[in-house]
């Protein structure tokens, strides 16, 4: 067993900024526990919406800890290091396989998947792949819900900071967006894809108890620019800027119900254990359906049955998998157990195991 101390995150960009978000997450979260890390990216731009400060041009530049480097075409890159991690099947370059199957003793080379509840993950997570070419295997590793998955990527500190943001933290960290909730209000984030039914969410939210929607920069049309404000009935819509990853984070923790989508925004609402709801990155052969329904199986197991269902209706609704309209009342009247609710399951998320530690732990056992 030899403990892996170079680390190489490799992440292809596809659309959105998922990707990057989760490759940025956990290279930060590497160098946080000392290790040399080099996170090679595409697409610096989509990195700079979420870490504004990092120069996209620059094909080397220090970031959190790590090394960021610009990985812009298929030149070799020379890489060494004991563990090489290919984000959601991302390709290396083929010299660079060479290089790795010829280094001893081999790097611990994982292709780190997508984030998924169907039971068959757990089937699939850390089976070798053997390079058809070189004398290399990538093993498939799989974050997840359950113990015999990779789990979910949680800094250490993570949950000792959600538990001391408390009422007045919360105040000042509204405040300094300019956000003055309505006396009563419920407050809410939304962050989808333009394929949700956005419009009738809205139109929903104008009647009932009244709620303060936070959107930031770039979601949707529908709502105001960042700073502005509209009021619609019940309805406060509130344009608010896109934020760095850490301060999203505490607008997660401020609200009473989150909307969140892809997989990054997922995970962390549900460390910020609140109430949420989960858009899918919608897939084309409808598996975005089949995954909705494994994890709203898993995450509503132990749900009062009643919030299970106007939760689950609420759900489907969201994601394009039921027509008829849900019940936006008695999903805010379940606010106050699904809070409860939310709690319970970020406790139950923090007893399985932790996705960076996981990495570590099997490239230690391979090596
Ligand atoms: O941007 P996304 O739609 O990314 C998606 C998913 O990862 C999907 O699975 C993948 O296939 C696709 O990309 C290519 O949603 P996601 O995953 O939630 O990523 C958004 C990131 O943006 C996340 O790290 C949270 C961050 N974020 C901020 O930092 N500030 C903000 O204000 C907001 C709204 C988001």
């Amino acid at each position: 067993m030899r403990e892996p101390r170079t680390i190489a995150i490799f992440c292809q960009v596809l659309d959105n900024y998922g990707d990057v978000g989760v490759c940025w997450r956990l290279a930060r979260r590497f160098a946080h526990d000392g290790k040399n890390v080099t996170l090679w990216v595409d697409d610096l731009k989509r990195l700079q919406r979420l870490r504004p400060s990092i120069n996209p041009g620059s094909a080397e530049q220090a970031l959190d800890h790590f090394t960021l480097r610009s990985w812009s075409d298929a030149a070799p890159l020379g890489v060494v290091a004991d563990l090489i991690i290919s984000a959601f099947g991302c390709r290396l370059p083929e010299a660079d396989l060479i290089r790795m199957s010829a280094v001893t003793p081999a790097p611990v080379w994982v292709n780190l998947e997508y984030l998924s509840a169907e039971p068959w993950v757990e089937g699939s997570h850390l089976l070798p792949s053997p390079h058809p070419r070189w004398p290399l295997r990538e093993y498939f590793f799989f974050p997840g819900f359950t113990q015999r998955t990779g789990g979910l990527l949680c800094e250490p500190d993570l949950l000792a900071r959600r538990k001391a943001f408390d009422v007045d933290t919360r105040s000042r960290f509204l405040s300094r967006l300019g956000i003055q909730p309505p006396t009563g209000s419920k407050l809410v984030s939304l962050f989808c894809y333009p394929s949700a039914p956005i419009a009738s969410l809205f139109h929903m939210m104008q009647s009932g108890a009244p709620v303060m929607c936070l959107v930031p920069e770039g979601v949707t049309a529908l709502a105001p620019a960042a700073g502005e404000t509209w009021s619609r009935g019940a309805l406060t819509l509130k344009g608010v800027p896109f934020l760095e990853p850490d301060e999203y984070d505490h607008l997660l923790w401020s609200c009473d119900l989150n909307f969140v989508r892809g997989e990054d925004s997922a995970v962390r609402a549900q460390w910020a254990a609140q109430p949420m709801l989960w858009q899918l990155y919608p897939q084309a052969d409808d598996a975005h359906a089949v995954k909705l329904q494994a994890f709203s199986a898993l995450y509503s197991e132990s749900l009062d049955p009643h919030c299970a269902s106007t939760w689950g209706s609420f759900s489907r609704w969201w994601n394009g998998s039921q027509h008829a309209t849900p019940d936006w009342r008695g999903l805010l009247n379940a606010l106050p157990v699904l809070k409860a609710y939310s709690y319970a399951w970020q406790q139950r998320l923090a007893s399985i195991p932790e996705l960076a530690s996981s990495l570590i732990e099997f490239a230690r056992q391979i090596r």
